[in-house]
């Protein structure tokens, strides 16, 4: 039976960088959660529709996912292919979406922030093509959101996602799957399974840290069970609804236990970790640490090692605050480099207009066009296709790369938890200097120009603005300054540094050393501890 249930606007269900987050209790609030789920559905259209439909496995994952199955059987879905346990990674969620070639999916994840029923959750919406919702539907479902007056959902007992197979929900089709499988054969399409499994029957040893979060299951049948890793090389591999009280950001600030390990006494050959929702990765190699912007230039630079890979890149792209080493690459490789606005939806035109391969972001995000997210376990696989056909250590690789490229110094100081009102009137302030600084002289360093960073999307020329400050100093050094479109909890700002050496550049290779004067200056231009009272950022990355 279906019943339509009156509502009023819930203020402030504006979707972020990457969906709508906020604290669980919130989505678990009255209406909340149907609301904007109701708003999707009335943007995107439902009846007659299929949708995928997963979710990190944080706390509330189970329970919004019988919600929302029930909203769409009252709203006339078709069909709803939902994986095993309502578990699926972000990746394989998009996968599924172009696989079956669906109408859309429902992605449940904050992400990289933590769960918990005192900490995050999440909901997006993703397009036929696999990727995220673009500006333009975001901007109209939160429209949406604030002219609701009442949502349908359908009275029923729940499904029973634990069993995989068809069900019947008020006349919708419940098809429950495996949510690891379709995945683990795209992954065998891509990448010589062959020879990465020579190399661990070599004696090559990993450690792949999942953190309790969704890539476990898909880890340990890929790396465990198909390429022959020894049992225990994928840890904290069980999803768990809290991810055990960690913060599943895989950086080396919250994956401590595994860069420990990488530095350590007998560290393995190679090291990598996953976010919450499996599209983050970070890699590490014995006793080196790969910074996210030169892992995607290293990828770009050795793709066509991999068989998925082997006819070259159309093109890379990377978000703007990230480095400039994949520019180079591309520069060597007689490829097309583009610069987006911060989020992977902004990558969404580019792979499907075919003008680029590979994607990558600062934040630990790495991709192609295989799905249209950003995929952790992707970024590993390649690595080690990589590492298998060069023979080479992690370290041998990057070495070569800089000596050959130059190497792009970079680091990302994070300033969580300030007053909103604070961090407003900071990038306020400084958007309002903008135009006189280029030719002045900040701590030594000259400014040679700055600006809001604004995107013309090549492909449907819609135009997206503020996106960020950018402070370029003369020798190709650079601040970028923008506030996070994930946070919960007031405002983060984000500092982004960036240095280029040419050569082998006899400095000490130590980024936060490298990066000093260009720290000193972002700190002076900005501001920082005027507007925010804080001067040391609360992560590094
Ligand atoms: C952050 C990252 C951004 C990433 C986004 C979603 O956004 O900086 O690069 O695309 O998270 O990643 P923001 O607005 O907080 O800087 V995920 O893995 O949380 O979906
Ligand atoms: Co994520």
């Amino acid at each position: 039976m279906t019943t339509t249930v009156a509502t009023t606007p819930i203020a402030g269900q504006k979707p972020g960088t990457s969906g709508l987050r906020k604290k669980t209790a919130v989505f678990m609030g009255r209406h909340y959660l149907e609301n904007f789920v109701q708003a999707v559905f009335d943007v995107v259209g439902c009846a007659g529709k299929t949708f995928v439909l997963g979710g990190d496995g944080r706390y509330f994952n189970d329970r919004a996912a019988q919600v929302i199955l029930r909203m769409a059987a009252a709203n006339g879905a078709a069909r709803v292919i939902v994986g095993q346990g309502a578990l699926l990674s972000t990746p394989a969620a998009s996968h599924l979406i172009r696989l079956n070639q669906t109408d859309g999916g429902i992605i449940m994840s904050a992400s990289h922030n933590p769960g918990g029923p005192t900490e995050d959750f999440g909901v997006k919406f993703n397009m036929p093509n696999g990727g995220p919702a673009p500006e333009a539907v975001t901007e109209s479902i939160f429209t949406r959101t604030t002219e609701i007056t009442e949502y349908r959902i359908v009275q029923a007992q729940d499904v029973d996602l634990s069993r995989i197979g068809r069900h019947d929900l008020a006349g919708m089709a419940v098809d429950v799957v495996d949510p690891v499988a379709d995945y683990a054969a795209l992954m065998e399409s891509l990448f010589s399974f062959d020879a990465i499994r020579a190399m661990f029957a070599g004696g090559f040893r990993m450690r792949m840290d999942s953190m309790c979060a969704v890539t476990g299951p898909y880890a340990v049948e890929i790396l465990e069970n198909r390429l022959g890793a020894a049992k225990g090389t994928v840890v904290n591999a069980a999803p768990l609804p809290d991810f055990g009280g960690m913060h599943p950001d895989p950086n080396p600030t919250w994956a401590k236990a595994l860069m420990d390990e990488m530095f350590g006494a007998d560290a393995p050959d190679f090291g990598a970790a996953s976010d919450g929702d499996g599209d983050r990765n970070m890699v590490v190699g014995r006793g080196i640490y790969v910074s996210p912007s030169d892992s995607l230039a290293v990828l770009a630079a050795n793709a066509h090692l991999a068989p998925g890979y082997a006819r070259g890149l159309a093109g890379v792209a990377r978000s703007m605050p990230t480095s400039a080493a994949a520019d180079r690459v591309a520069a060597a490789l007689g490829i097309a480099a583009y610069e987006t606005p911060t989020g992977w939806k902004f990558f969404g035109n580019l792979l499907d207009a075919a003008k680029v391969t590979l994607c990558g972001e600062e934040s630990f995000g790495t991709g192609s066009d295989h799905v249209r997210e950003k995929d952790g376990l992707w970024a590993v696989l390649l690595w080690l296709n990589i590492l298998a056909a060069r023979k080479q250590s992690v370290a041998g690789i990057l070495r070569e790369h800089w000596a050959t490229y130059g190497r792009n110094y970079y680091s990302r100081h994070d300033f969580e938890a300030i007053e909103t009102a604070k961090a407003d009137a900071m990038m306020a302030a400084l958007r309002g200097r903008l135009a006189g600084l280029p030719g002045t002289d900040v701590q030594g360093l000259t400014i040679e120009a700055a600006d809001d960073f604004a995107y013309t999307d090549p492909v449907d020329g819609s135009i997206s603005r503020a996106q960020g400050v950018r402070v370029l100093f003369s020798g190709g050094s650079r601040a970028v300054f923008r506030l996070s479109g994930t946070g919960t909890e007031g405002a983060t700002l984000r500092l982004y540094l960036e240095r280029y050496v040419a050569g082998p550049d006899g400095l000490d290779h130590n980024p936060q050393q490298a990066l000093a004067p260009i720290i000193r200056a972002a700190h002076a231009i900005a501001g920082i501890a005027a507007h925010t009272g804080r001067s040391t950022p609360d992560v590094v990355t």
